[in-house]
């Protein structure tokens, strides 16, 4: 009899305790980091004391795949605390493009800011393609800068499907040059030229170890990080995020293998990595946010942060997305 009251206590407590939690408004900065819309492939761009992140706007109903019409932008200076800004821009400002607001990242150069973003292009180039717009500002407004595709999918003929150029990534190098590097299981890189709307020169296929998607160049100390979306058909079922190491933007690369497992009920995953105030963070995604009645999904998901680190040889130490995020010490 004691024991059996015992038991019920302790049921009733967890249970109390349980509802108490899940009354909580959640620590700042855990994860997700954006919880009132539905948000994915995030690339964050540090400007000044600010980290602007940009994102993918999923608004899929039911099971629709992917519902992405714009792009949003979001601005936080401590890394727990998100301030919403309007909407960068509509797929439909790219006048060629047909839908899909998919992978974008955004970098200054030269006083203004370049917004590179994957979109399905209209029948006079069929397939995805990607755009470029630029902006005075970091919070836009963009517009398209050329008035056609920088990239479309006859510009890299070995492609086997029609959405091989998605998921833009651009990144300078210390001699001023900026390169791009996309692409879906086959990954290219390219030069652009200082105008930052024209490829210059040879497009050039890099493509890692079980590359799929989702490309994401960065650089620390002397090693060149290409880090990606992977997946390992033999054996998983859901994207992870693998990575390859360079000596030079032009490789050659070696790959390292999984930095993350898969995103919590989600097919895709999208690194975007970077230092902002001293520490290094990695922006993933994942479908573990519900909204009202609906569920996260393929076409659901919602952006997570959580702290990156190092290995003395330059290695990355594998990352878990947890609920915590960055609100737990950084110890
Ligand atoms: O969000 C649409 C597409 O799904 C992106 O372009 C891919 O990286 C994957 O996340």
């Amino acid at each position: 009899m004691g024991r059996r009251w015992v038991a019920l206590a302790l049921a009733a407590a967890m249970t109390m305790g349980g509802a108490a939690a899940a009354n909580e408004a959640p620590a700042p900065g855990s994860n997700p980091i954006i919880r009132d819309k539905f948000t994915a492939d995030p690339a964050p761009l540090v400007v000044g004391d600010k980290l602007f992140l940009y994102v993918g706007h999923d608004e899929a109903q039911r099971d629709e795949m992917f519902n992405m019409r714009e792009w949003l932008v979001y601005s936080t200076t401590d890394m727990k605390t998100w301030t919403a800004h309007p909407p960068i821009m509509k797929v439909t400002d790219f006048k060629w493009a047909k839908k899909d607001a998919w992978a974008s990242q955004a970098i200054q150069k030269n006083g203004k800011f370049y917004f590179y973003a994957a979109v399905e292009h209209d029948s006079t180039h069929p397939g995805k393609a990607i755009g470029v717009a630029v902006s005075d500002k970091p919070t836009g407004p963009f517009v398209d800068a050329r008035g056609s595709a920088l990239i479309t999918n006859e510009m890299t003929p070995k492609g086997t499907h029609s959405w091989e150029d998605i998921d833009p990534t651009v990144f300078t190098d210390d001699d001023g040059t900026t390169w791009i590097a996309w692409g879906n299981r086959q990954a290219y890189i390219a030069k652009l030229k200082p105008n930052m709307i024209e490829i210059d020169g040879p497009i050039t296929e890099i493509t890692p170890p079980h590359f799929e998607e989702g490309p994401w160049l960065h650089k620390r100390g002397g090693l060149y990080y290409l880090t990606y979306a992977s997946l390992d058909r033999s054996t998983q079922r859901d994207e992870h995020v693998s990575y390859a190491t360079a000596p030079s933007i032009q490789g050659p690369w070696t790959y390292r293998g999984l930095l993350t497992g898969s995103g919590k009920y989600s097919f895709t995953i999208h690194p975007g990595i970077v230092a902002f105030k001293g520490d290094w963070y990695i922006f993933l995604h994942n479908a573990d946010l519900a909204i009202g009645d609906q569920s996260g999904a393929i076409g659901r998901r919602a952006v997570t942060v959580e702290r990156l680190r190092y290995n003395p040889d330059g290695t990355m130490q594998p990352v878990v997305q947890t609920k915590a995020g960055v609100s737990a010490p950084a110890n």
